[in-house]
């Protein structure tokens, strides 16, 4: 392990210089922060010190608290808060100024430093920001106070509720930023001059905790909080930590910023004893971890450096698909079988990129150049010159099978084969070729533009270099990947198929579809109910997906009638203007009498109820559980079954693919906090429930049952079973 310090030396000009020093971006240690205590006091104590430069090594200044230690220790990670205070108040109103040179990023306690200190210098790509609230605590090292007596409560609640950095522009624009340094090698220079210009009274000496000046008058403040409030909550009903926060900065508005800095403290331990923050905190590392796979990424391999990638199939996925590799600058060839289709295909591209033009997110110049990397082909002549294949056809198997035994012979033998299927086994694929160890399954999400996860899917063939170039591929597109082993759906479909399932169940027993969506989106907090999520795939995908999990799992599948009737009736979703939503002109949903009939068909051919007027009375939670339930069952049979290399990673799939809420840390992690003991209680509670018709579908499977009875957690004992798939 790196040593965590300070680096302390005095230039010759009278300014100490002070270096936060912890690879790889100088985290904030608690042995850092002594350390940096220590040198502070040092720097003051010494008369030959005029002022005290803080800056980072390793080009960065500081990404904040150690995230780490919130791992180690229960309900705050073992935050020395006198030391912590302590270092703030002696940057800010020590004998000698201060000033930080911040080069990379100030995030959270790193800018909570800066921001202690009595100038900024920054130089040009720097980042600031609090980003605590997205770790589910609250800035702890004054943040709540000092922030908004720098830039103004309304720019401040922004930052630290949207947990958003900011550009080095921004920050000079709004005082955050004193100085700009116009380069690295220029950062030391011009952040003494200006130490020595306050230690010299050429400029001031601002001690942020007394601004009044950038703060709202009271009674605009208190529009602001209450604006503010509502806004929190109406974007995640139910979170504590976002409105401590805003306690914090309140009370401090109303009292001082040292009573502010006290509040500040409470609010901050009450949000790290939260099961929020430990999910958050989970899913930070998790996310990081998934790209780290032993035999692969720790070996001498070394990732190719793909650039020319053809796209089979320029359909909704094929040309979302598209997009996110042009606008990560590689070349695109986009086949399909005509030029109808391939126009449509390359006007998707167009639009995709338009609307990023639209919101801001890039400029027409730069949308022109990533369009400019994309080149229509309507047959295989330059396939040669390609390093990747990424089918994304219908879900059609011999369809996908004449494609690959084609693209075996036209295109190198080093050329990476690989399928966007979303359910179909990959050697089903391959199996006319002999081309099996660079066959490998890239599972984008729709829009595949948009959705920051890649499956990866591997089988027993595909060669460690595939999986290593595939990987780099994810990074180089801006994904998370998470390589899973070869089964019907893989691991994200696989555990989704029950989540859909159970919810038709419940209305074929009487419930409300639009309560069912209410309460899974408003109360659980997925960013959707099931039925409108269904509206949103398309019922005819729903059916055609669904078809292979009930040849693949007959034994456990609840056969519904609810969404075949729906394509019946040609009520497809969005894309044809009702599902079980009607859709306006501007695809707003608003829900619809008009599937009454359809439904009460389904009730009656289902047969669940002896009587089908006395539906039973399922609270809210129980509504929650009857559908998560089934679904953390089909985790742990992919955990057992080793598709996925451990519990986190099904944890990461989950939030960014279904939008299991992250607050609540995946699929796996919840299922823990909620215990394996009440969760077979209540299957079995639920089997009976629904009689001998549709009980199997509740059945535990042995993992989560051995668990329930051991009290073992379900993420223990999921790494590498002998039957691994990977
Ligand atoms: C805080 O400050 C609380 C305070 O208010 C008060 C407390 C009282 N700690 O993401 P990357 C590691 S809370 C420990 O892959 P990138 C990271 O795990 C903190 N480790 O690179 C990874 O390790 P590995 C508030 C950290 O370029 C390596 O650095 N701050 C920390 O894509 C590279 O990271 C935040 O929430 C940390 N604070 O992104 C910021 N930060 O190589 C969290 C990074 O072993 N960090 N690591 O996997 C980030 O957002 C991104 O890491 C950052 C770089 C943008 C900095």
């Amino acid at each position: 392990m790196p040593e965590a310090t300070t680096q302390y030396r005095v230039e010759s000009d009278g300014v100490a210089v002070i270096t936060l020093a912890y690879p790889p971006l100088n985290a904030l240690h608690p042995q850092l922060l002594k350390s940096l205590f220590e040198n502070l006091d040092r720097a003051h104590r010494d008369p030959s010190v005029k002022a005290v430069v803080v800056v980072g090594s390793n080009n960065n200044f500081s990404p904040g608290f150690d995230i780490q230690q919130f791992r180690n220790q229960a309900g705050g990670g073992g935050i020395d808060n006198q030391i912590n205070a302590a270092i703030c108040s002696v940057l800010e109103g020590g004998p000698k100024p201060t000033v930080a040179a911040i080069n990379g990023v100030a995030l959270g306690g790193g800018l909570e430093v800066a921001m202690g200190c009595n100038a900024r210098v920054c130089t040009p790509g720097t980042r600031l920001g609090l980003p605590e609230l997205s770790l589910g605590i609250i800035p702890g090292f004054g943040g709540t106070q000092r922030l908004p007596r720098l830039i103004g409560l309304k720019k401040s609640i922004e930052m630290m509720l949207t947990s958003q950095p900011i550009k080095h522009e921004a920050a000079l624009q709004l005082g955050l930023v004193d100085a700009l340094a116009p380069s690295l090698d220029q950062l030391l220079p011009v952040a003494r001059k200006y130490a020595l210009d306050m230690a010299e009274g050429r400029k001031p000496r601002v001690l942020s905790l007394n601004r009044t000046d950038r703060l709202e008058p009271l009674s605009e403040a208190l529009g602001i909080f209450e604006f503010a409030r509502m806004e929190a909550t109406k974007k995640a009903p139910g979170l504590k930590h976002p409105q401590l926060c805003l306690d914090a900065i309140q009370y401090g508005v109303e009292h001082g910023g040292a009573a502010g800095l006290v509040k500040e403290g409470e609010s901050f331990s009450q949000a790290a004893s939260l099961d929020t923050h430990k999910a958050l905190v989970h899913i930070f590392f998790a996310q990081r971890s998934t790209k780290k796979i032993a035999g692969i990424t720790d070996t001498d391999l070394k990732p190719r450096q793909l650039k020319t990638v053809a796209v089979i199939g320029g359909g909704l996925m094929g040309s979302g698909i598209a997009t996110a590799l042009i606008l990560s600058r590689f070349n695109v060839i986009l086949k399909e079988v005509n030029q109808q289709f391939l126009d449509g295909g390359m006007s998707r591209i167009k639009s995709n990129l338009n609307s990023r033009v639209k919101k801001g997110a890039m400029s027409q110049a730069q949308a022109d150049v990533a369009l400019s990397k994309v080149k229509g082909a309507l047959d295989y002549a330059d396939f040669k010159k390609v390093d990747m294949v990424i089918e994304a056809v219908i879900e059609d198997i011999p369809l996908k099978q004449r494609i690959f035994a084609d693209l075996e012979k036209e295109t190198r033998p080093d050329c990476i084969l690989s399928t966007n299927t979303s359910t179909i086994d990959i050697n089903l694929v391959g199996q006319k070729t002999k081309a099996s160890d660079r066959i490998v399954g890239a599972h984008f999400f729709s829009p595949a533009h948009v959705m920051p996860l890649l499956e990866i899917v591997k089988t027993e063939h595909t060669s460690k270099q595939v999986i290593l170039d595939t990987l780099d591929l994810s990074s180089r597109i801006k994904k998370t990947p998470v390589l899973v082993g070869n089964c019907t759906g893989f691991a994200v479909n696989r555990v989704f198929f029950p989540y859909t399932m159970a919810a038709c169940m419940l209305v074929d027993m009487g419930l409300n579809p639009y309560n069912i969506d209410k309460v899974i989106a408003g109360k659980f907090g997925m960013p959707m109910g099931p039925f409108r999520l269904n509206d949103l795939v398309g019922s005819d995908i729903g059916l055609h997906v669904g078809k292979n999990f009930l040849d693949s799992f007959p034994e456990r599948v609840y056969v519904t009638n609810l969404i075949p009737l729906m394509n019946q009736h040609k009520r497809l979703g969005e894309k044809s203007g009702k599902g079980f939503y009607k859709f306006d002109d501007k695809r707003k949903a608003s829900p619809d009498a008009e599937i009454m009939p359809i439904i009460t068909e389904s009730r009656t051919s289902a047969g669940l109820l002896k009587d089908p007027t006395k539906p039973p009375r399922l609270t809210d939670q129980e509504v929650i559980e009857f559908i998560f339930f089934p679904v953390v069952n089909e985790g742990c049979r992919v955990l057992s079954e080793g598709i996925v290399d451990k519990a986190a990673d099904l944890d990461v799939a989950t939030v960014m693919s279904m939008g299991f809420p992250a607050t609540k840390g995946g699929l796996i992690f919840w299922a823990d906090l909620v215990g394996a003991a009440y969760i077979v209680k209540k299957l079995e509670a639920f089997a009976s429930m629904v009689g001998p018709k549709a009980a199997d579908f509740f059945t535990p499977c042995d993992y989560l049952l051995s668990a329930a009875r051991s009290g073992r957690k379900l993420e223990e004992g999921a790494s590498k079973s002998t039957s691994s798939k990977l």
